[in-house]
């Protein structure tokens, strides 16, 4: 018997609405996830476990072989820069946008505008790519705070209905991306294990296709 595939789940939000999408495929993990203090898990599958991580940690298990498969949303893949991962699958999940924001009616003061986000490289890839002088400082959560503190002249951060920033006297300015979640696959795995993957992604092909 091989060693099982391992599939890298983002723990949060992505995990309520990749659970269905697994099951579906034929894969349910042996315990409540959400009951457990576990991180790697067996499922009913006998080839394939799972194990539950930050999102942001998704790709390095995929990108390095830890895990053969991963889930993790396009934003965190695009921050990540996707070296060594295949994107065979959007999962049509977790739908949301990263866009640039600001406090309503005060546009940038700085000369080189002040950009407070945690997807430093995507913010800096954006301005770069609009032409836009920019510096561009790492915040780990409540990016928007930055502004109102003017430690920042805007963030880049993850929209969905809007209601945070607007409760917080902000609003989105500029579209950088629409964002969902994506199965990821390991280069080597992708080769190596391909009679084994193949499968596995058509059925969640499938699965994503009766979700719609
Ligand atoms: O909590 P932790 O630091 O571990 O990580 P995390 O907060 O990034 O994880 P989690 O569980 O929140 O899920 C993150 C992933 O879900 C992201 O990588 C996205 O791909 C996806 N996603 C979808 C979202 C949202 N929708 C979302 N609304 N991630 C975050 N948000 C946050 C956003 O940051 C903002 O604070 O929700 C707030 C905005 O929501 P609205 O509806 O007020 O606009
Ligand atoms: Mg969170």
């Amino acid at each position: 018997m091989n060693t099982p595939l391992t599939i890298a789940l983002s723990k949060g939000r992505i995990l309520e609405e990749t659970l269905p999408l697994l099951a579906q495929a034929g894969i349910e993990p042996l315990e409540d996830l959400s009951k457990s203090r576990k991180l790697l898990f067996e499922t009913n599958h006998p080839d394939v476990r799972v194990v539950v991580i930050r999102a942001t940690d998704v790709p390095t298990y995929v990108q390095l072989g830890a895990a053969d498969l991963g889930v993790a949303g396009k934003d965190v893949l695009m921050e990540h820069g996707g070296n060594g991962l295949y994107e065979p699958l959007d999962l049509d999940i977790s739908h949301c946008r990263l866009m640039t924001a600001g406090i309503v009616g005060e546009p940038p003061r700085r000369a080189r505008r002040r950009v407070a986000t945690k997807f430093v490289n995507i913010a800096r890839d954006y301005y770069a790519s609009q032409g836009i002088q920019a510096e561009v400082i790492k915040l780990y959560g409540a990016m928007e705070l930055a502004p109102l503190m003017n430690l920042a002249d805007e963030i880049v951060d993850i929209v969905d209905t809007g209601n945070t920033l607007k409760a917080n006297g902000m609003a989105p300015r500029e579209l950088i991306a629409d964002i969902s979640t994506r199965l990821v696959v390991n280069k080597a795995s992708m080769t190596m294990q391909h009679e084994r993957i193949k499968p596995l992604i058509e059925r969640l092909r499938e699965a994503v296709s009766s979700a719609r």
